[in-house]
Parts: structure tokens; C-alpha cells; sequence
């Protein structure tokens, strides 16, 4: 049985009348008005109205509900449909699936389903167009992003996920069996990252990874994906400055790629100015003026605030290095602060990052001051005495920027199968 489509419907045009073509895709619509029936059929890139003229066609189409695959051989001819500039004149239509009613949703979006409803239906929720667009938009963020830092030297990496002791300390990995073995999920390629620079210099990975946090929040979920770059000979500020242009090239490529998806979502997605700000924790907790001292971390309702006064992309910079975590270098001049900075949009962290210690001993050091055991980060730490070169990076949330760019809050809608602490299936 020959499956293969000479078209999209995103292909045909008027200029094709009197052309053979054969499409395929979905019945969103179907209507019969005495000796003709009129399908309305979508695949990914478009629609395209269909009429079907004789008894034979007519019949077999007659029960068939919507949702369902066909595939037409037909002929492109004028129309007197207001919304078609064209339709195909069906010359033979097969069905190849039927569509079981009632279904779970209604994927044209006219019924409005609430959004457990529309991810318990994932796969039919994306014949949605809002949702569809959505993942293309997603798509194009990776392809800018990849682009982006490829042009820039680094190396695309892929760093193992089933890991045997914690990256970066902290209590919430996810642990499993690992045969008769105790193995984690990655939180973080840090530890990996790093050692890379020492052969690589300037590697990025884009990938899951697994926080067991129960955060009922739409800015968390326990599996998130993450990209992270590391990169030797650079500082934090100049990490940040690659950062900078990996966020203004997503925006800009999508504002040009995703025109259609733009309207489709009603959003008009416009590359941000340049430079980000750039305020300093210092600065930010004297704004705040809620007698926060140096060392007090911000909490959701001051960055809340700070968001208020900074409502699009900036860096917090300069941290608390007690706020950070073992691998993170201090300032030369002022050694209480890190080498450190957020990005911010308003009051939603898209990433953190800075300028990591190279020296074994002072990261030993800093696991002992943190309460973490330096014996277990001797697989790691021996890759410091291989010629570890200074080196900087930062791990940007996904998900997180690609709300921020489709301008939808929950994080969950722009996640295919989003993972949160209810949230197992599908
Ligand atoms: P951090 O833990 O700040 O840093 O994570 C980096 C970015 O990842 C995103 N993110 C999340 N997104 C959704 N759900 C979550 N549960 C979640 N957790 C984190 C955020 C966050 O800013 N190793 C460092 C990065 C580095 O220094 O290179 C790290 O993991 O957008």
C-alpha cells in the first residue's frame, strides 16, 4: 500500500490549479450540503478544504468521525469558500485510521479543556494550533540556540544521566537501583562540564535533568531541561556576555522564523535591548529596603519585588559566596562575594552561572566548609591535576525561557510530558 503525500497542505497553492496532488492528515471538519461533502483536513503545516463529489465518496465518508487520517488523490480547482483560496477535488480518498468517539479532548481548541485534561491528551492536544505552535517555536529556540554556540567554538557534549554520587551536594536527587548499586539522577552536568574543559575547552549540553524537589510552583518541575555551557579561559562576566547573546539570538530567530506561530498564539516576540542590566546583590537588597543584610538570600517575595522595579531581562550579580554552591570562585578584591550572576526576567530565575575554582585544595576546602565530603568528589577532583585551565559557565532552564518567550506562566505548557511532583503519566 503506497502511504507517501506528493504535498503539505503548507505547499499547495493557487497558482496549482488543474494540479494532481496527493495529501494526507486529519478530518477536523466535515460537512455535507446535498450532493457535495466538504472535509476540512490539516496536517502539521496547514489545512486545506477538500470536496467530495459522487455517491461513492460521499458514502464512504458519511460516518466517519472527526479526527480521523484519509488520503486524498485529487485535483486543485478554484473554490467559493470564503476561508479557502483554493480546495482539492477528491478523485479517491482512503481512510487509513478512524478516530474513537467522544474523544478527550477537542484538539480544534473551540471546547476549551483545562490543562490536565489537555496533558492527560498530549499527543491530540498538539493538533491544537496553539499547542503546536508552541513546540515549533521550542524547535526553534534549540536550532538558535545550537547554532549560536557552535559559532561561537563550543562543542555539543552528552554527559551520562544515571550517576553514582551527587553532583553538586544538596539533598534532592532522585536515588534508584542500580543493580545491587545506590545511583542518583543527574541534577546538573557540573561536575562533567568542567572536567571537559580540559580536552574540549568550550562544551555545551542540552538535556534533562532531575531535581526531587516538591515544588508546586509553575516554575518547577523534577525533570527540566537544561542547557549548560562551560568554557575555559573566560571569566563570569564574559560567560554572562555569552549568555546574553544565546537569549537575544533565540529571540530573534524566532521573531523571524515563527511568524505564523506568532499570530497563531497572538504574541509578537521582539528581540530584547541590549545590554542587560546588570545590578549587583548589593544594590539589590539596599532597593529592596526591607533590612536585608549581606548573606540573607532573597526569597520569592523580594525577588517578587525586585522584579517590580526590573521587569525584563537583568543579571544579579555578585553573590554571597555562602550562597553558592562549593565550586564557585570569590572575588579577588572582596572575597565575602562570588564570581557569580542570575538572569533574571523580572522575578524568574532563567539561569545561574559563574566563574568556578580550578585549584583542587580550595575546593576541597570550600566541600569541607559546605559539610559535603571531599573523598567523594575524588573521581572528579583528579581531573584537577590534569592541567585544569580557570574556566566559567552557566545552566539556563529550558523551559523557563521558552514561557518567557511564548509569554505563557506555567511552565507545564510548554513541556511535552512535564514531570512534576503529581505528575507521573503520561
Ligand atoms: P541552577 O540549580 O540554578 O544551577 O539551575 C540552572 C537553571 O535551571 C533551571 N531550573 C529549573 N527549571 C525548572 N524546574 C526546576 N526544578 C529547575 N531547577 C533549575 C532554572 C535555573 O536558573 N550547575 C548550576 C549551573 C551552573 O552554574 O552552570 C545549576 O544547576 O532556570
Amino acid at each position: 500500500m503506497d502511504l507517501k503525500r506528493t504535498h503539505y497542505m503548507g505547499n499547495l497553492n493557487v497558482s496549482m490549479k488543474g494540479q494532481k496532488v496527493i495529501i494526507g492528515g486529519w478530518v477536523e471538519d466535515l460537512r455535507e450540503l446535498g450532493k457535495l461533502t466538504f472535509l476540512t483536513l490539516r496536517d502539521v503545516t496547514g489545512v486545506a478544504q477538500i470536496v467530495i463529489v459522487g455517491e461513492d465518496g460521499i458514502k464512504q465518508v458519511k460516518d466517519l468521525n472527526r479526527q480521523s487520517v484519509v488520503r486524498v488523490t485529487g485535483t486543485v480547482q478554484d473554490t467559493k469558500a470564503r476561508d479557502f483560496p483554493f480546495e482539492v477535488k477528491s478523485e479517491k480518498i482512503e481512510i487509513l485510521s478512524r478516530a474513537v468517539h467522544p474523544l478527550p479532548i477537542d484538539p480544534i481548541g473551540r471546547l476549551e479543556s483545562n490543562i490536565d485534561n489537555r496533558l492527560n491528551a498530549r499527543a491530540l492536544d498538539l493538533r491544537n494550533q496553539k499547542t503546536a505552535s508552541i513546540f515549533k517555536m521550542r524547535h526553534h529556540a534549540l536550532q538558535s540556540i545550537r547554532k549560536t554556540l557552535t559559532e561561537l567554538g563550543f562543542i555539543e557534549v552528552n554527559t551520562p544521566k544515571i550517576i553514582g554520587s551527587a553532583s553538586e551536594g544538596g539533598a534532592n536527587l532522585f536515588s534508584l537501583k542500580y543493580f545491587d548499586k545506590q545511583a542518583y539522577l543527574a541534577q546538573s552536568p557540573q561536575l562533567y562540564k568542567e572536567q571537559l574543559t580540559v580536552g574540549l575547552e568550550r562544551v555545551f549540553e542540552i538535556s534533562s535533568f532531575y531535581r526531587a524537589e516538591k515544588s508546586h510552583t509553575v516554575r518547577h518541575l523534577t525533570e527540566f531541561t537544561s542547557v549548560d555551557i562551560e568554557a575555559d579561559f573566560v571569566d563570569y562576566l564574559d560567560v554572562a556576555e555569552i549568555l546574553e547573546t544565546v537569549v537575544t539570538n533565540v529571540f530573534e530567530y524566532v521573531e523571524k522564523n515563527c511568524i505564523e506561530e506568532q499570530k497563531i498564539l497572538g504574541i509578537e516576540v521582539k528581540k530584547p535591548k541590549t545590554p542587560f542590566e546588570r545590578v549587583t546583590y548589593k544594590q539589590a537588597i539596599e532597593e529592596l529596603g526591607l533590612g536585608l543584610v549581606e548573606g540573607d538570600d532573597l526569597q520569592d517575595s523580594h525577588l517578587r519585588k525586585l522584579g517590580e522595579m526590573h521587569p525584563g531581562f537583568y543579571f544579579l550579580i555578585d553573590w554571597p559566596m555562602k550562597l553558592k554552591p562549593f565550586y564557585i570562585h570569590e572575588k579577588e578584591d572582596n572575597p565575602s562575594l562570588s564570581k557569580s550572576f542570575d538572569l533574571q526576567y523580572g522575578y524568574l530565575e532563567l539561569s545561574s552561572g559563574g566563574r568556578r575554582l580550578h585549584d583542587p585544595n580550595k575546593i576541597r576546602a570550600r566541600l569541607t566548609e559546605q559539610g559535603l565530603n571531599p573523598s567523594q568528589f575524588e573521581d572528579h577532583l583528579k581531573a584537577f591535576d590534569w592541567g585544569m585551565p580557570p574556566h566559567s559557565g552557566w545552566g539556563l532552564g529550558l523551559d523557563r525561557l521558552m514561557s518567557v518567550l511564548t509569554k505563557i506562566d506555567n511552565v507545564r505548557e510548554v513541556v511535552l510530558y512535564p514531570r512534576d511532583p503529581e505528575r507521573l503519566f503520561p
